[in-house]
């Protein structure tokens, strides 16, 4: 029977990975995925991810099956760390939180629980947004429609748009939002737009579904999470997607969450025991080792503050990098103005290349960044900018 299947495209941006890697020119740059690295090219294992690794492993006796919505222990760190300590959902125990396989697979669980409670419920998607929120959702059955987010001559978000087209979203709808560090486009909302689109919820009823994949990376742990904690604080419901990927740098471990504030505390464990019935129809219990990590960074005030510390250090690097870009192209007397990027948060630029000039930059350069022309700016270092400075400054006169 397998014979009737076709091929599919594989995920573009795991191919041009392995592209890279074919590639022997010693020059190579990869900019293609999303993942952090250092000044020397690698991804490490964070610090405060090893030290808790070696305290686990000593502390741990069983592998047998962990709650299937992970530990209390991690339930209440990662609320504290999501919503902040007080924030009054939590006091009010409006919060129902279980651990996830990483954040594709919290965004998948949030949509198949939305489509129990809500068979006719749409997804609204910022567009661009990260390509594969679409297959996570849309394998459910759930319906997408896209709002307007990016607007690429200003290189920053088209609020206006996206809220006049989100004055079509009505109850029973969800919104998907970026929580900050937008993938691809690295625009963000401020404050105050926040604000503007809580309002807009609160008149048109329609719920907030904010996803987390960056937290720490755009201004700081805190302030990245400012949208989720002022929506929750404002809102009766809000669903919230996490990833411990990029800022514990868990990747292969799978560590996430998915979090939905509910309007009465009654209703909390009924949307837990539901989210966990979703999660019995995949996988029934999480794997442990990430979320173990996770939780002994979080419970111990020196890992703690080690991790915050190796969060900023990431977080200024790349900043610096976003700078260095930025400066280097202009040094070379190119006459496309890029200093957009240094506005920009998180890993995320376009660079606002044609396919072409994207295509050159490989052929060419053996510089790898995906066809919307999206950088991840993480895998910049001082070593290969100057070589990447004259890439883009050259595929840009074509
Ligand atoms: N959401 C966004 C916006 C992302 O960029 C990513 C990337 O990894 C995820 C979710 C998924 O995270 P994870 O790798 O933990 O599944
Ligand atoms: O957008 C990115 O590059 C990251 C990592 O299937 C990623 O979010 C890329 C592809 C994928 C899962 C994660």
């Amino acid at each position: 029977m397998f014979e009737t299947l076709p091929t599919l495209v594989p995920d573009p941006i795991l191919g041009l990975v392995a592209e890279c890697k074919r590639d022997n020119n010693p020059n190579k740059i990869d900019l293609s995925v999303g993942v952090y690295k250092d000044e020397s090219n690698h991804t490490p294992v964070m610090a405060a991810v090893r030290e808790a690794q070696i305290r686990y492993l000593e502390s741990e006796t069983s592998k047998v099956y962990q709650p299937p919505g992970g530990t209390e222990n991690f339930i209440g760190k990662v609320n504290e760390l999501i919503f902040g300590e007080s924030h009054p959902a939590l006091k009010d125990n409006r919060i129902a939180t279980v651990q996830a396989t990483g954040g594709c697979a919290s965004l998948h669980l949030a949509a198949k629980l939305i489509m129990r409670a809500n068979p006719d419920a749409k997804v609204w998607l910022s567009d661009p947004s990260w390509p594969n929120h679409f297959p996570l959702l849309s394998s459910t059955g759930i319906n997408i429609e896209l709002y307007p987010y990016y607007d690429s001559e200003s290189h920053s978000v088209s609020f206006d748009k996206m809220v006049s087209t989100l004055e079509n979203a009505g109850a029973g709808d969800l919104v998907l939002i970026h929580a900050s560090c937008h993938n691809p486009c690295g625009a963000d909302l401020t404050k105050e737009q926040w604000r503007i689109l809580t309002e807009l919820a609160q008149k048109n009823g329609f719920v907030p579904f904010i996803d987390m994949a960056y937290q720490g990376f755009g201004l700081s742990l805190d302030d990245d999470a400012y949208g989720i904690r002022y929506m929750s604080e404002h809102l009766p419901e809000v669903v919230v997607c996490n990833s411990f990927s990029k800022n514990f740098g868990l990747y292969r471990e799978r560590a996430g969450s998915l979090s939905v504030v509910v309007s009465d505390a009654q209703q909390t464990p009924t949307v837990m025991n539901q989210a966990l019935n979703v999660a019995r129809g995949i996988y029934s219990m999480p794997p442990a080792h990430g979320a173990a990590l996770v939780e002994t960074v979080l419970s111990n005030p020196d890992l703690r503050d080690m991790w915050h510390s190796e969060v900023n250090a990431m977080r200024e690097r790349i900043v610096a990098m976003r700078s260095a870009l930025a400066d280097g192209i202009a040094a070379l007397g190119c006459d496309r103005d890029f200093s957009f990027i240094k506005q920009q948060f998180g890993m995320f630029s376009f660079l606002g290349l044609t396919e072409t000039q994207v295509d050159r930059l490989k052929t060419d350069y053996s510089v790898y960044i995906i066809k919307s022309s999206r950088i991840s700016v993480a895998g910049i270092n001082p070593g290969n900018l100057p070589y990447l400075c004259r890439a883009v400054s050259e595929v840009v006169k074509l």
